[in-house]
C-alpha cells in the first residue's frame, strides 16, 4: 500500500528540557528540584534570565526578566550564572553537555544538530526495521511510558484556555490517549502503514531519551512526527520529559487553533506577514486559500511551502549534521558601551580572537578538523539605525595574536573618523569572529579519504544505515548512517558527516551598494598594538542592560570593497604588535601549519554563501534573514501588482481588500525593506 504523501517519513527532534538549568544542576546538585534560573551578567538587577527550571516557570519567572524581578515573583529562587571569560559569557559548560548528549543521540541514529540543545533525526528506516521484528507492539504500552499522542482519546479536546491539569491527572490522560492510539492501529501490522511507522520511531525514541539520561544525567523532550515542522512543534507539546508522537490525523484539530508564530520558520517577520497580509492569527485559517491564491500573493514557491504547511506537510530533510558549521563568538555594545576608539575595538577583538583561539584549539582536539576561513562582522551605529558589515579572510592557525590582527585588517576601512584615527566612528554595537569552512585532519589522514566518500567504513554496521542520503559540507558524496549502538569515539564520528570541501573558490561580491572610504595604503595604517594576550585589564566599559544578539540585516551588509578593486584586500601589515606571533612563526616546526596567506589585493578574501535568487552573498548565518528580504520583495511586489486572493469568509476577504484597497495600500507599501528586518516584538 503506497503510504500517504507526506507521510512517509518518521522524524523526531530532541530538545533538552531548561538546558542551562540542568547543566548548573548536575554541577551543583543542591539546585536539582528546586525553582531554579541561570541568568548572564549578574551586576544590573541581577542579571538577565536566560533559562529557567519548570519549578520557577511554575511560579511565574520567565526567560528575559531580569534576576531581582524575578526573586521578588519566586522567593525561593536559585540563581546561577554563567560563567565569563575574556569580558563575555563563557558557554563551554554548555557546549560540552551538549557533546555528551550528540554522543548518545548519534549511536542511534544520524542527527542534524539544530542547536545548542536539539537535534533531529530521521528514523524512518530504523522503523521500518524495527516493525518486522515479532512482537514488537505487545509490550509498547509499558515501553511508550513518556509518549503521549496529539489528538487522542479522539474527542478529548485541546482547550489552552483550560485550567492546567494536575500531574496525576495528566498522566491519566495520557494513558488513556496513548491506548487509544494503540487500539487505532492496523492489526494487520501492514509495514507500510505511516502509524505503525511512528509507534515504532516513538519505541525507539523512548530508547534514546532513556539512554541519555543515563549516562549524561540530562532529561529531554521529543517530538515525532512525518517532518521537521511537526516534529518540532510536537516536541513542545508536553514538556518537560515527555514525548509526543503527533499522528497526520490530528494536525487539522491542533492547527485550528495554533498561532502562526508558533511554527517553525513562521515565528519571525515571514508569519507576521503571513498574518497580517491575510488578515489570518491560526495555521487552520491558512487552509481557506486556494494554493493559487497562495501564489499570487507570496510567489509559487513560498506560496506552495505554505498551502502544504498548513495542512501539516513539509518535505526538507533531514541533513546530517554533527559539528556545528561555525565556531563563532560575539559581543554587543549597546548604549553608552558602544566602541568609539580604536584601542577599544582592538581590546574586544583581541578577547574574542583569545576565546576563538581555545575553542578552535579544543575543536582541533576533538574532532580532527581545522578552520579555514574567518569571518569578521561589526554593526555600526549610524544616525540611530545599526549598519552591519561582514568580510572573510583565509585562516591558517587559530593564533589569537594572529587572528585579532587578520581581523582588524579587514575592519579597518570601516572607521570613518577623521586622522590620525585614535577614534572610531561610526560607533561599534556588535563584533562578532567566526570561524568556518573545516578540513578534517587527523582523521582524514588516519583513515584515508577514499572512506569518507564511498561512506565504505568499517564502522558504520549499516543496520541503522541513514535513511536520507545527506550531503555535507558541499561534498558530493552520500552519508552512510551510523548502527544503532555502534561504538564511535569522538573525533572519529566527524567522519561520517563531515567532509573535506573541495577546491572551494570565493565567489565574488556583488557590486558594492554601500561606498565606504577607500582603504589607505598599508603604510598610512596605524600600527596595531594589541595587549599582551592574558592582559588582566578590564574592558573599559561598564555592564549596562543586556542586549540582543546580533542581528545583522543583509540588506545593509555589503560587502566591504569591491573584490576588484584594489582597495579590497587590506595588505598584510607589518607591526610592532604582531612580534609575539613573528617568534612563534619563526619557531615553526615543518608539520606546524603554514602562516595565513597574505591578505594581498589579489587574492578572494570573501568566501560568502550566495544566494541562489539574487546572487547576492551573505554571511551563512544571515541565509535565513535573507531568505526573509526575498519574501519581503515578493510581499511589496504582490502588494502592488496582484489581485487579492478570494478567501471564502466574508470578514477576511473585506480585510484582505481593505489591506490591498488603494488607501491602505500606501500603509504596507511604506514600510521600507528595513521593516521587515526589525526583530518582532517578543
Ligand atoms: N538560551 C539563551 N538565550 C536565549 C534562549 C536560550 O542563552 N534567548 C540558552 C539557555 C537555554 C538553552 O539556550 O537553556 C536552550 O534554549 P531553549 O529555548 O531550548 O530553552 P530551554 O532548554 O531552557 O527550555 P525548554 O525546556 O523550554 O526547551
Amino acid at each position: 500500500m503506497p503510504l500517504d504523501r507526506g507521510k512517509e517519513r518518521v522524524v523526531v527532534l530532541v530538545d533538552m528540557d531548561c538546558f542551562y538549568v540542568q547543566v548548573e544542576q548536575k554541577a551543583n546538585p543542591e539546585l536539582k528540584g528546586k525553582p531554579c534560573a541561570v541568568v548572564q551578567y549578574k551586576t544590573w538587577q541581577g542579571g538577565g534570565i536566560v533559562a529557567v527550571s519548570y519549578e520557577a516557570r511554575a511560579q511565574g519567572v520567565k526567560r528575559g526578566m531580569r534576576g531581582m524581578e524575578a526573586m521578588r515573583r519566586c522567593p525561593g529562587l536559585q540563581l546561577a550564572q554563567i560563567p565569563e571569560a575574556h569580558g563575555k559569557a563563557n558557554l563551554s559548560r554548555y557546549r560540552q553537555a551538549s557533546a555528551e548528549v550528540l554522543a548518545v543521540l548519534s549511536r542511534f541514529a544520524v542527527i542534524e544538530r539544530a542547536s545548542i540543545d536539539e537535534v533531529y533525526a530521521d528514523l524512518t528506516a530504523e522503523a521500518g526495521r524495527r516493525l518486522k521484528q515479532p512482537g514488537l507492539l505487545q509490550q509498547a504500552v509499558t515501553l511508550l511510558g513518556s509518549t503521549c499522542v496529539e489528538g487522542f482519546p479522539r474527542d478529548r479536546d485541546r482547550d489552552s484556555r483550560a485550567p492546567p491539569l494536575s500531574a496525576l491527572h495528566r498522566e491519566e490522560a495520557r494513558r488513556e490517549g496513548l491506548q487509544a492510539w494503540l487500539d487505532s492501529l492496523p492489526a494487520d501490522r501492514d509495514q507500510g502503514s505511516p502509524e505503525l511507522l511512528l509507534t515504532a520511531g516513538a519505541l525507539m525514541v523512548e530508547e534514546m531519551r532513556a539512554a541519555v539520561e543515563a549516562e549524561t544525567g540530562y532529561r529531554c523532550s521529543a517530538g515525532i512526527s512525518h517532518n521537521k515542522v511537526l516534529a518540532k512543534l510536537s516536541c513542545g507539546l508536553n514538556k518537560p520529559n515527555r514525548q509526543t508522537l503527533l499522528p497526520m490525523e490530528s494536525v487539522d484539530r491542533l492547527f485550528d487553533t495554533l498561532p502562526i508564530s508558533t511554527i517553525r520558520n513562521l515565528g519571525g517577520k515571514l508569519g507576521e506577514s503571513v498574518s497580517q497580509l491575510l488578515q489570518v492569527h491560526n495555521m487552520g485559517q491558512l487552509r481557506a486559500f486556494s494554493q493559487a491564491q497562495l501564489h499570487t500573493s507570496f510567489g509559487v514557491k513560498t506560496g506552495s511551502w505554505l498551502f502544504d504547511l498548513c495542512r501539516g506537510l513539509d518535505f526538507e530533510p533531514v541533513r546530517p549534521r554533527y559539528f556545528p558549521k561555525s565556531i563563532g563568538c560575539s559581543k554587543n555594545f549597546m548604549g553608552k558601551e558602544a566602541l568609539t576608539m580604536c584601542e577599544q575595538v582592538k581590546h574586544w577583538l583581541l578577547q574574542l580572537s583569545t576565546e576563538l583561539e581555545e575553542r578552535l584549539l579544543q575543536d582541533q582536539q576533538q574532532n580532527g578538523r581545522t578552520a579555514r576561513q574567518l569571518a569578521v562582522a561589526l554593526r555600526l551605529e549610524e544616525e540611530r539605525q545599526s549598519r552591519s558589515f561582514s568580510r572573510c579572510c583565509p585562516l591558517a592557525g587559530p593564533d589569537a595574536q594572529r587572528l585579532a590582527q587578520r581581523a582588524w585588517t579587514l575592519i579597518q576601512a570601516c572607521n570613518t573618523a577623521q586622522p590620525p584615527q585614535a577614534a572610531w566612528s561610526p560607533p561599534v554595537i556588535g563584533l562578532s569572529l567566526s570561524a568556518r569552512d573545516f578540513l578534517e585532519t587527523s582523521v582524514v589522514s588516519a583513515r584515508g579519504i577514499t572512506d569518507f566518500l564511498t561512506g565504505s567504513s568499517s564502522q558504520s554496521p549499516g543496520a541503522g544505515a541513514a535513511p536520507n542520503p545527506g550531503r555535507v559540507g558541499g561534498a558530493q558524496s552520500p552519508v552512510r548512517g551510523l548502527g544503532p549502538f555502534g561504538a564511535h569515539r569522538a573525533g572519529t564520528i566527524t567522519s561520517f558527516f563531515v567532509h573535506a570541501p573541495t577546491n572551494k573558490t570565493c565567489p565574488s561580491p556583488d557590486p558594492v551598494t554601500h561606498t565606504l572610504p577607500a582603504q589607505p595604503s598599508s603604510l598610512s595604517i596605524a600600527p596595531l598594538t594589541f595587549p599582551p594576550p592574558l592582559s588582566p585589564t578590564p574592558p573599559p566599559v561598564p555592564e549596562t542592560p543586556p542586549s540582543p544578539a546580533p542581528h545583522p540585516s543583509p540588506s545593509h551588509t555589503p560587502p566591504l570593497g569591491r573584490r576588484d578593486s584594489e582597495h579590497t584586500g587590506p595588505a598584510e601589515m607589518d607591526l610592532p604588535g604582531l612580534s609575539f606571533f613573528k617568534r612563534k612563526a619563526l619557531a615553526r616546526s615543518p608539520g606546524q601549519p603554514p602562516p595565513d596567506p597574505p591578505l594581498s589585493p589579489s587574492l578572494p578574501t570573501e568566501v560568502l554563501v550566495r544566494c541562489a535568487r539574487c546572487g547576492e552573498s551573505t554571511l551563512p548565518w544571515q541565509e535565513a534573514e535573507h531568505k526573509d528580504f526575498h519574501f519581503a520583495l515578493d510581499l511589496q511586489r504582490s502588494l502592488s501588482t496582484l489581485p487579492p486572493p478570494s478567501p471564502p469568509a466574508r470578514t477576511k476577504q473585506k480585510a484582505v481588500d481593505q489591506l490591498r484597497a488603494p488607501g491602505k495600500r500606501a500603509r504596507t507599501g511604506s514600510k521600507t525593506l528595513d521593516w521587515y528586518f526589525q526583530k518582532a516584538p517578543p
